[in-house]
């Protein structure tokens, strides 16, 4: 895959509190074309394997919990720099410590719930599109 793409999930909180529409309005603002996109529910062990890396940390258990409790919004956008100007678009982790107008300013409830996940490298980008997505439905 070209390395101008990240991969993005909208969270099930944000799901939950129907943000759905305006944060892919927001995603489409920012000059992102989406290019997959699914509506989908990660059971306890796919959202497990997503987020292995983080396995050692405190929070590991209740973030795998959340992330398989109702639907998320998976998709994949393409952009030139598209990791990092993703990243910049959705804010600091913390939404208290999110830049003003970002989706996690606007749409996080807590920094477990922060609305949505930006991958973090172009490598990893990669694999989570991979891990979400048959390559006939990246277009
Ligand atoms: P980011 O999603 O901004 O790259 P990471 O990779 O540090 O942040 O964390 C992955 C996910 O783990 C976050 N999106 C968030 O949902 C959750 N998380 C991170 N830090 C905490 C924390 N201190 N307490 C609860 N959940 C956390």
């Amino acid at each position: 895959m070209a390395t101008n793409r990240t991969f993005t999930m909208i969270k099930p909180g944000a799901v939950k509190n129907g943000h759905i529409g305006a944060i892919l309005a927001h995603i489409n603002k920012g000059g992102f074309k989406i290019v997959a996109l699914k509506l989908t529910q990660l059971s306890k062990q796919k959202a497990g394997e997503f987020y292995a890396v983080h396995k050692e940390r405190p929070f590991y258990g209740e973030l795998v919990d959340f992330m398989s409790s109702g639907p998320i919004v998976a998709a994949v956008l393409e952009k030139d720099n598209a990791v990092e100007d993703f990243r910049t678009l959705i804010g600091a982790t913390n939404p208290s410590d999110a830049a003003e107008g970002t989706i996690r300013a606007l749409y996080a409830t807590s920094i477990g719930e922060n609305a949505v996940h930006g991958s973090d490298s172009d490598e990893n980008a990669d694999i989570e599109s991979n891990f979400h997505f048959a390559a006939t439905e990246m277009c």
